[in-house]
């Protein structure tokens, strides 16, 4: 190992998933420099299959800051998402109808696509495979973030450090326990995901069925996603593709089932599903974005839609003190991310909540979420309130 080699930027970012890649080049195009450190391999980091439902600011977004050619051309934009619940009409979350909006089904591996070739394309400069990242002095105005790649090690000098890297990373435990407070809610199952080289149902359908919880969603006209609500302890080599297949469609309504193509899947995985806020999202020159400071259950397809708001804001408070020196938007950054971050899980745990089934659930509770649903299909009210947290709440001035 040689070194340390001795590098400086204005802003370190830790994690080179969406966040870490997005607030890279919007920092780029407001003329801040950064350098990225991302422990995996770029391979790797593409090869992930998660998101796939943006809301309408992380479309208009990503169209503001040049992201948005393929997106358009590749994603689906759709008026909502319909619940498909056992024995009640089918229903339909109405962004369109009661927010004036539509989301997109864009997945967030072409997402991380569009970004590494938008870094590439001008010069950015990002570390994949760098080891043994550590965050020091980062309550005094001379912060350094060290790491190895392949055989040297390095040291940076920077203004500011950005932790995006997601829930495991190492920027939410640089901050002193005294300081940082968590909240967290953990359920008692996960989702078997599927991707399969199939033409997807037009609409995506969450359903809601007495077997558990199953979602039909959709990658591109021959791409689907589904999943399905499964234990805990599930092994993805206990679900051969035929017994996903009968599983899935037997948790939607028979006419919806009998559209749905079956084939070879690609990917198989299972996530375990978590409500998390770490709080405050910054400690002396340390900002946390995205899945470093909260997680959400993925019911509400909030989790990457959370990080571009954060990236928004932070990249907002970084040019605000460079142009201006005004640290306004710095200082306040963690209380409005967090106003944002709190209403995405208040919607997932509810929604979560709504559409899964709990073994351990007290009849009444049963009886209780299924008038929440009836209700929901009576009140024009319910369904705008719904509706209007589901396609995304605007971003903070
Ligand atoms: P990521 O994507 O986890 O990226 C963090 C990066 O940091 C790297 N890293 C480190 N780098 C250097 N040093 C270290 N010590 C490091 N430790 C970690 C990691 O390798 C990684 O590359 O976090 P980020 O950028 O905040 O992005 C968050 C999103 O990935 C996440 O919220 C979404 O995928 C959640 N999610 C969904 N979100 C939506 O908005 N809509 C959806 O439809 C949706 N569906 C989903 C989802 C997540 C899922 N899973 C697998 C949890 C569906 C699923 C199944
Ligand atoms: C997905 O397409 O992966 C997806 C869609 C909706 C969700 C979560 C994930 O709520």
């Amino acid at each position: 190992m040689t070194g340390p080699n001795r590098l400086r930027t204005q802003v370190a970012i830790v994690g080179g998933g969406p966040a870490g890649l997005l607030l890279s080049h919007m920092l780029h195009m407001a003329g801040i420099d950064s350098i990225v450190l991302e422990r995996q391999s770029k391979a790797h980091v593409l090869a992930r299959i998660r998101a796939g439902v943006l809301e309408h600011g992380t479309v208009q977004l990503l169209r503001d800051v040049g992201l948005g050619a393929r997106m358009d051309r590749d994603g689906h934009p759709h008026d909502g998402t319909f619940i498909a619940w056992q024995n009640r009409p089918l229903f339909l979350i109405d962004t369109k109808k009661h927010a004036g909006e539509r989301m997109m089904a864009y997945g967030q591996t072409a997402i991380t696509e569009d970004l590494y070739r938008a870094r590439e394309a001008t010069g950015g400069i990002i570390f994949d495979q760098a080891a043994n990242v550590t965050l020091t002095a980062l309550d005094t105005d001379a912060p350094s973030v060290s790491f190895e790649h392949v055989d040297k090690s390095y040291s940076i000098k920077c203004d500011f450090v950005a932790g995006c890297d997601g829930f495991h990373g190492v920027s939410r435990q640089s901050i002193p326990g005294s300081i940082i407070r968590t909240f967290e809610r953990v359920y008692p199952f996960g989702w078997l995901g599927i991707m399969s080289e199939t033409p997807p149902l037009a609409d995506i359908i969450y359903a809601r069925h007495e077997r558990g919880f199953a979602l039909a969603s959709q990658r591109s006209p021959t791409l689907s996603r589904y999943y399905i609500q499964c234990p805990l302890d599930t092994q993805a080599a206990a679900w051969p593709d035929a017994r996903f297949w009968s599983e899935l469609k037997a948790r939607f309504p028979a006419d919806i089932a009998d559209k749905i193509a079956t084939g070879p899947s690609i990917e198989k995985s299972i996530a375990p599903l978590r409500s998390f806020v770490a709080e405050p999202m910054c400690y002396g020159a340390l900002f946390l974005a995205g899945d470093a400071a909260h997680i959400v259950p993925p019911t509400g397809a909030k989790g990457l839609n959370l990080a571009v708001s954060d990236v928004f804001y932070l990249q907002r408070a970084f040019v605000r003190h460079y142009r201006k020196g005004d640290d306004r938007y710095l200082d306040g950054y963690s209380a409005m991310a967090l106003r944002r971050v709190w209403g995405a899980e208040r919607l997932s745990w509810w929604l979560t909540r709504l559409l899964h089934v709990f073994s351990e659930r007290e009849d009444f509770d049963a009886r209780v979420t299924q008038d929440e649903f009836d209700f929901l299909l009576r009140s024009e009210a319910a369904q705008a309130a719904l509706a209007q947290q589901y396609v995304g709440l605007p971003f903070e001035d």
